[in-house]
């Protein structure tokens, strides 16, 4: 005779059965509902707008290959025509810079949105040239815009200081002491006659000897 704790076990196992079948939950219920993945936003690229503002400069000095390396090294680093632009005359700060092709003679920049700048091309020993633009709706090919040599010292104007500059280093060549390139105008990599014919050529021009570059007739802007 099977013990009475038996019996009972037996009955509450036969109504209950195996316990998974009358369950009112099931395995997937057990899982964390999986989270819908979402549809990814379309990316928004914005659309790059703004055009080409182009010119020339042929006062920008050749590339050099004289087969001397480090030679050439530093005069094709620090003989470079820059150009740059800013949103304002008085802004610190440039928006972008490139330096004018050694064959070419021109820069480029691509993208420049509608608006009005300065740019400005300068190199060592040329007298900076501030140049107003204006993008609108359009690209802009500036033409050439090619500097006077001379302001060794770069205050727009070729005057004694720059003469006087020019006659202390003549004879210096480049690699001895005291020769620097802002005195070599044209990059040959010796200050000689040539060079102060060219600073007394343009003895007493100022900035007002850029034409045409947007700013009142008089050519001064400071
Ligand atoms: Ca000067
Ligand atoms: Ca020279």
């Amino acid at each position: 005779m099977r013990p009475a704790f038996y019996l009972e076990l037996q009955s509450v196992i036969f109504k209950s059965g195996n316990g998974l079948e009358s369950s009112p939950y099931s395995l997937e219920d057990a899982l964390p509902t999986p989270t819908p993945t979402p549809t990814p936003e379309p990316t928004l690229t914005p659309t790059p707008t703004g055009y080409i503002v182009s010119l020339g400069c042929l006062s920008a000095a050749d590339l050099l290959n004289t087969g001397d390396t480090v030679y050439d090294a530093y005069m094709n680093i620090h003989g470079v025509t820059n150009v740059s632009y800013r949103a304002s005359y008085l802004s610190p700060d440039d928006l972008a810079t490139t330096t004018v092709d050694s064959v070419t003679k021109t820069a480029s920049f691509a993208l420049v949105p509608n608006g009005t700048y300065v740019l400005t091309v300068k190199s060592d020993g040329y007298m900076i040239r501030d140049i107003l633009l204006t993008v609108d709706g359009g690209n802009v090919p500036l033409g050439d815009k090619s500097l006077i040599s001379g302001d060794v010292f770069p205050d727009g104007i070729i005057d004694g200081s720059d003469t006087e500059t020019v006659f202390s280093t003549i004879g210096l060549a480049y690699g001895e002491l005291g020769y620097i390139i802002d005195n070599d105008f044209n990059r040959d990599g010796i200050v000689d006659g040539t060079d102060s014919e060219i600073v007394f050529f343009n003895l007493g021009k100022d900035s007002s000897w850029y034409p045409n570059d947007g700013w009142p007739e008089n050519g001064y802007y400071q």
